[in-house]
């Protein structure tokens, strides 16, 4: 049983202008591409090879021998996240229970924006801005390289990819208009709305 490199959820033009076909061709043809055939070929004729990629990941999170399986693992599964939290026409304000909950977190949906354009720009290098449950609650957070919310018993929610190859063939050195764009036109608010549903 490999690990599949799942279809994309819409066309490689279909986030333009926001995001390009040519940053989506890289982004998801080769970088999320390379993560599943790494990965692939690490779990080769190995137990690990039955076991899904959840389970691969939790197994081998914070095992120094398995450091390459692991952030290959996290690695796949952040970024067909990322692609679902994207859609052609998102962006701007949640609706609903969801807006509801990010209102009493945070105060507004702008306090929202600017505490999760901090995480997400503030974040050193590379990495992943994150929205994610915890005990009930919501937190705003952002994890450095593969790091994935899910070994420290969070959900996530909603996440920015800041690896600079998320963004630089649109934006350059512009992480913070990125950041910006994604909340202001391409977050899937169903598919975060969907995650905090199942997340009770
Ligand atoms: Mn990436």
């Amino acid at each position: 049983m490999a690990i599949v490199l799942p279809p994309l959820p819409y066309a490689e033009n279909a986030l333009e202008p926001h995001y390009s076909a040519r940053t989506i061709g890289f982004h998801y043809g080769k970088h999320h591409k390379a993560y599943v055939d790494n990965l692939n070929k690490l779990i080769a004729g190995t137990p690990m090879e039955a076991k899904a990629l959840e389970e691969i990941i939790m197994s081998t999170a914070g095992d120094s021998s398995k450091t390459g399986i692991f952030n290959n693992a996290a690695q796949v599964w952040n970024h067909t996240f990322f692609w679902n939290c994207m859609r052609p026409g998102g962006g701007g304000r949640p609706t609903g229970d969801l807006a509801a909950k990010i209102g009493q977190t945070f105060g507004s949906y702008e306090k929202f924006a600017e505490q999760f354009k901090a995480a997400a720009v503030g974040r050193f290098g590379s990495g992943w801005g994150w929205l994610v449950r915890e005990g009930g609650a919501l937190k705003i957070m952002s994890t450095a390289n593969a790091d994935t919310p899910m070994t420290s018993k969070q959900t996530p929610l909603l996440t920015v990819d800041v690896w600079e190859h998320a963004y630089y063939l649109d934006y350059q050195n512009r992480r913070p208009d990125f950041v910006q764009t994604f909340l202001d036109h391409l977050v899937n608010w169903d598919f975060v709305a969907a995650n905090l549903a199942k997340a009770k």
